[in-house]
């Protein structure tokens, strides 16, 4: 008996030894489709492997009407339905426009506004573009999207003369917010760029953003900010001279932007855009989500008294968003977006962190914002008072 227990146990032995080994071989196979199964999924959505099918003409259209910044055109944050071809109008302006209190340039404008409205579309839309060059106007313009993909951005195909209009289409494939400028060729480029001509396009991922976990995150208000660098020519005794024409403002810029100095650096167009009584406005508990561009020059966003909650590396939404930013860089020719929750009451300041490029040339914003006092993050012990 007990060799045949002995025998059977051995048998058990070996049976539960085999049985683990085949344990051990299903959950090495499981594991293995599963990452197959991952890997693939990864594969299947590299931006390396996109491709794309038809030219969206049958698309359904919808008309966006674009709104003066520091304000967004009407969206929905999460996509509703099928791609769409997004119908845009930008009419080209050209206009003396004041950008700090008694000085003033020759301005070129897409609708008119230092910055060019924002656009906002969902990844996958159709962004159809019609570009009007009325015949009142001097130069001829042009519209490169750092979203759009082909040929100069769509800049060759966007040229209109006075008089002329021109309309386009690009596909948006890259979720995030990105710059668009006029790009006339040579020394216009940045000729154009410094006397206004630039906007961004916000691309919306179709399900909406994420935040550091991937899980949804919306936000309650979204302010369009946007940096700007002017160089105002000036006279032989340092004052600014007093500019007639377009014309002469191309010939005595041409000069004043090889300095690579710039007389003046503002949000929105004017030093006073954004404070004071035009400061922007939240509320405690407000998600706000702050688009910045600077479409020719570095620079560099803080926001006194919070932070970035969620900040997107390089203004694009497929990158996981990185958290509890201090000040967030802006590479020339690109946007950001960065969301913060607003958790105490007060009037904040939002600027570029050089300060002297904030203070003494203009790049400042304000943000107040209403709401109960919360102990819990900050606390006043004593007032301000002789030394004890
Ligand atoms: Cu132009």
């Amino acid at each position: 008996m007990n060799t045949d227990n002995e025998f059977f146990n051995s048998k058990m032995g070996q049976y539960s030894k085999m049985a683990r080994k085949s344990v051990f071989q299903l959950v090495f196979a499981i594991a293995l489709l599963i990452s197959f199964a991952a890997c693939k999924q990864t594969h299947s959505t590299s931006v390396m492997s996109k491709t794309f099918e038809g030219d969206g003409d049958n698309l359904e259209r919808v008309v966006q009407e674009l709104v003066a910044p520091p304000l967004l055109p009407e969206h929905d944050q999460l996509a509703k339905g099928d791609p769409k071809i997004v119908e845009v109008s930008l009419t080209i302006q050209e206009k003396k426009m004041e950008i700090a209190p008694g000085d003033s340039i020759w301005a070129m404008t897409f609708n008119g506004s230092i910055p060019a409205p924002i656009i906002v579309v969902r990844e996958g839309d159709f962004v159809e573009l019609t570009l009007k060059n009325p015949a009142t106007n001097t130069q001829m313009h042009n519209i490169d999207f750092h979203a759009a993909t082909g040929q100069m951005g769509g800049g060759d195909i966007s040229e209109v003369q006075p008089g002329q209009q021109a309309t386009f289409r690009f596909r948006a494939t890259r979720a995030g917010v990105f710059v668009y400028h006029c790009a006339p060729g040579g020394m216009m480029v940045p000729m154009h760029v410094v006397s206004g001509m630039n906007g961004v396009i916000m691309v919306l991922p179709r399900d909406g953003l994420k935040d550091e976990n991937g899980n949804l995150v919306t936000y309650d208000k979204a302010y369009y900010v946007v940096e700007q660098d002017f160089y105002l020519p000036k006279n032989a005794d340092g004052t600014y001279k007093n500019i007639a024409t377009p014309q002469e403002s191309m010939q005595e810029m041409e000069a004043a932007i090889k300095t690579l100095i710039p007389t003046h650096i503002v949000f929105n167009g004017h030093r006073t855009s954004l404070v004071g009584r035009r400061a922007l406005q939240a509320k405690v508990g407000d998600k706000v989500l702050f688009i910045t561009s600077q479409a020719n020059r570095d620079t560099r966003i803080h926001l006194i008294g919070g932070h970035a909650d969620l900040y997107w590396p390089g203004g694009k939404f497929n990158n996981r968003p990185i958290t509890d930013l201090e000040t967030w860089a802006i590479p020339g020719g690109s946007a950001a977006a960065a969301l913060y929750q607003f958790r105490e009451p007060g009037t904040y300041v939002y600027l570029n962190h050089n300060l002297i490029e904030a203070f003494a040339f203009g790049a400042v914003a304000q943000i107040k914002v209403e709401g109960e006092w919360d102990n819990s993050l900050m606390k006043e012990i004593s007032k301000a008072g002789p030394i004890e």
